[in-house]
């Protein structure tokens, strides 16, 4: 089977809310080197679309979602396991940064933020992963705790979007803004958001994001 019929069928799977046979393609993919960045985009993300769109016109309602969900993070599992053996032979022992990771309070959704976490990490941060439904408070109190160089918040809804703002907000009024580089993303967020809000960067997809991150620790060090 060819990358680009291998890729759509994990989508089909997706939206066909098909846990194992997600699991089975994209154990599949791995086998078949393809690069895992491409499949998340191509395949993940772009099932999670269609997925989205079924939800909202009422073709699917909260267990076809829930199923969906869990293809989609069990491919990303597999995919990310995938990833992480390849890079780890190519990659040295390095840190570049220390980024803690969180979905933010009210919202559980976490297939993006760990994707993200996993390519932070095989990219050669050192990652706080404080799962998902995190209090703004406690984001800031680890992040001084482990003296992080970025804080990467996830929010997918609109009702959850206003706490990477209160997470800015209790850095503010602590005085300790300038200490972090603050990053924010998910499927609700766009640049707009984070100019508003005074974050540093703001990335559609976890493997920008991860250029981003590196640009901005290196020009903080820079000075
Ligand atoms: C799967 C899913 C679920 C699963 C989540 C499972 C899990 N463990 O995460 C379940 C079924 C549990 C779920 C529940 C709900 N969901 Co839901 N869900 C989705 C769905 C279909 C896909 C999300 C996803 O995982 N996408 C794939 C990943 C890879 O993409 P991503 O998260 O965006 O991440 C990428 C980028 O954004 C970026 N990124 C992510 N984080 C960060 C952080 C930084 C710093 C940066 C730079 C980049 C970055 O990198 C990632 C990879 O490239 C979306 C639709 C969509 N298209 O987003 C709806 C969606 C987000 N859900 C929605 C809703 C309404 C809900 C519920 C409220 C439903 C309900 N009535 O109960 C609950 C929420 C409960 C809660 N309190 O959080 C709405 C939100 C609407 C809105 N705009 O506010 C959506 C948009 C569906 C819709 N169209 O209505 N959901």
């Amino acid at each position: 089977m060819t990358e680009n019929a291998l890729i759509e069928r994990l989508k089909e799977s997706i939206i066909a809310y098909d846990e194992d046979e997600a699991r089975k393609v994209a154990e599949e993919i791995v086998t078949a080197d393809i690069d895992p960045l491409k499949v998340i985009e191509e395949g993940i993300s772009s099932g999670a679309n269609v997925v989205s769109d079924k939800f909202e016109s009422e073709e699917y309602y909260l267990p076809e979602l829930m199923l969906a969900g869990e293809a989609m993070q069990a491919a990303s599992e597999v995919l990310m396991g995938g990833l992480s053996n390849e890079k780890r032979d190519e990659m040295e022992a390095r840190t570049v940064g220390t980024a803690i990771t969180a979905t933010v309070f009210g919202d559980i959704h976490d297939i993006g933020k760990n994707i993200l976490s996993m390519l932070l990490t095989v990219n050669g941060f050192k990652v706080i992963d404080l799962g998902r439904g995190v209090d703004s408070m406690e984001i800031v109190q680890r992040a001084r705790e482990y003296k992080a160089d970025i804080i990467a918040l996830s929010a997918l809804m609109t009702t959850t979007m206003p706490s990477q703002k209160e997470v800015i907000d209790i850095l503010e009024a602590m005085e300790t803004r300038d200490e972090f580089i603050v990053m924010v993303g998910g499927g609700s967020t766009s640049l707009l958001w984070a100019d508003e809000i005074g974050a540093d960067g703001w990335a559609e997809i976890a493997p920008k994001a991860v250029e981003l991150a590196k640009e901005l620790v290196e020009k903080r060090r820079r000075g």
